[in-house]
């Protein structure tokens, strides 16, 4: 098992939760990706979205259902300062994860977390599992919890 999924496997554990990885045959790096592998809906794909404040540098993930768009001003005015997308060094020196396989948790810097209230139409939503080809399933209150997320609309439209 990689570092990375094992990672996020133990931070589930801690919570408390059973859930089980699944490893898809072909890459699930992109939401359109996961949701033709899983065959759900683009939406209840958990898209695993870095910002970083441009003063501070401090990052904040943005859990945010598929077909949705983070829009930078009221991302930014969430955090409480100007925020822009983390470049993939960034993501990768904090989260531990490379972009296309960022799971919810298990990051090795923790930070603020946001949840995409889109994402609890849902009874069960799919997210990556720290690597291109793994995911799992869990529900939103579950993964409310497990990520200790704040839920407030932050995308476009
Ligand atoms: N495994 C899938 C679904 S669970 C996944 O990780 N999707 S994702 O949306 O969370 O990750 C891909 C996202 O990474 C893209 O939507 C894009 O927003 C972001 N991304 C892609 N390339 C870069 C890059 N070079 N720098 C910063 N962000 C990037």
């Amino acid at each position: 098992m990689s570092k990375s999924l094992k990672r996020v496997m133990g931070a589930i554990g801690a919570a408390g939760l059973d859930l089980q990885p699944v490893e898809m045959p072909e890459s699930t790096r992109t939401a359109a990706e996961a949701a033709a592998a899983v065959g759900c809906a683009l939406d209840q794909i958990v898209k695993s979205i870095v910002f970083q404040g441009q003063d501070s540098g401090r990052i904040h993930l943005f859990l945010t259902a598929g077909g949705n768009q983070v829009d930078p001003d009221k991302a930014s005015a969430l955090a409480g300062e100007a925020l822009g997308r983390a470049d993939a060094g960034v993501v990768r020196d904090r989260t531990g994860f490379a972009i296309g396989g960022v799971a919810p948790v298990g990051h090795l810097t923790p930070c603020p977390v946001h949840l995409d209230p889109r994402l609890c139409d849902f009874a069960t939503v799919w997210a990556a599992a720290g690597t291109p080809r793994h995911v799992f399933a869990i529900a939103p209150d579950d993964l409310l919890r497990l990520t200790g997320a704040t839920l407030a609309p932050f995308t476009r439209g």
